[in-house]
């Protein structure tokens, strides 16, 4: 018969770890700890950087529990994470536009974003630019009907630039403060849909005269482990990306690769999606998110 393995949370074994330093040598007990942190996807530049950090207030006599060495983990982590808050100006229009490959969450993510902003008195309006798949601009427009938010639709296969066009320039008329604006996240190839991303971009920040601010999102599935930087790396290439939005949080206690995606690419994080109801969504708060990520099985 083979033992089942319990799973162990990513503070259990940080814990576990911490516990076994009394019974190791000092490189026994710092290759454990490498070995967790590498393997909770934190990068190698931030697990050196913890053990470093180890390795001095060991030497000073510091840390005389398991909690001191796991609040050094937490506040080290907590000073990477970079948050923005997208706080559009009122009574101006702008616009941000939702990027991701398919599946991560943006149409979704746009629903909640929508209602949030419309509850804390903006004019919404939402762009269905997905016209790759069949369903891609029925799906958002059935969340604007739900959430009493005006949206402009184009049936499938039509550029989704002059949906992105019809969007903002009606909401720059209409004096409305924030377009959202989906898009595919699949299309034909890979380059192809970065094309179709640059092409969006410089419509937006080239043919339309926002006099409020213009943010590129790109949308993250939490449950993604090392792809996610891929993706970072990608669309970020394609187009500058601005801030990022963090879906299915509810789903999952584990997304240390945002700790080297920020280390590497400098983007902050807007919102956390907590749920599929249109309440799930979090403005991104460091302390709540490592305390998630940290979180322990029962
Ligand atoms: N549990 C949970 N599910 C979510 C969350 N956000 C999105 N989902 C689910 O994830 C699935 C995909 O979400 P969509 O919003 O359709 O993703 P998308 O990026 O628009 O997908 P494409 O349009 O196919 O590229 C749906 O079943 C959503 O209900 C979240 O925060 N939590
Ligand atoms: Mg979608």
């Amino acid at each position: 018969m083979f033992k089942k393995e319990k799973k162990l949370s990513f503070t259990q074994k940080l814990f576990s770890v911490f516990k076994s330093k009394t019974t190791k040598n000092k490189e026994e007990f710092l290759e454990d700890l490498e070995d967790t942190l590498l393997n909770a996807d934190l990068g190698a530049r931030v697990s050196t950087e913890i053990i470093k950090e180890i390795e001095l207030n060991i030497k000073e006599n510091k840390l005389k529990d398991e909690e001191a060495y796991f609040k050094l983990v937490y506040d080290l982590l907590d000073t990477k994470l970079k948050s923005i808050e997208l706080k559009p100006i009122k009574n101006k229009t702008s616009c941000y536009i939702f990027f991701g490959i398919n599946g991560v969450g943006k149409t979704t993510s746009i629903a909640k974003i929508g209602n949030y902003y419309n509850k804390n008195n903006y004019k919404v309006i939402f762009g269905a630019g997905d016209t790759f798949r069949a369903a891609g601009a029925e799906q958002l427009k059935i969340h604007g009907d739900r959430l009493k938010i005006r949206t402009i639709a184009q049936n499938t296969g039509t550029d989704p630039g002059a949906v992105v066009y019809d969007t903002v320039f009606s909401a720059i008329s209409k004096k409305e403060d924030l377009a959202l604006i989906d898009t595919a996240g699949r299309m034909h190839t890979r380059k192809e849909l970065m094309a179709q991303a640059s092409k969006l971009d410089r419509i937006i920040e080239n043919k339309l005269k926002l006099d409020g601010e213009y943010k590129k999102i790109l949308v993250l599935d939490g449950n993604t482990g090392q792809n996610a930087l891929s993706q970072v790396e990608i669309f970020n290439e394609a187009i500058k990306i601005d801030a990022l939005v963090i879906s299915k949080f509810d789903a999952i206690s584990k997304f240390g690769i945002i700790i080297p995606i920020i280390e590497k690419y400098n983007i902050p994080i807007a919102f956390i999606g907590t749920g599929e109801n249109y309440d799930d969504i979090e403005v991104f708060d460091s302390k709540k998110f490592l305390d998630k990520l940290f979180v322990k099985d029962e």
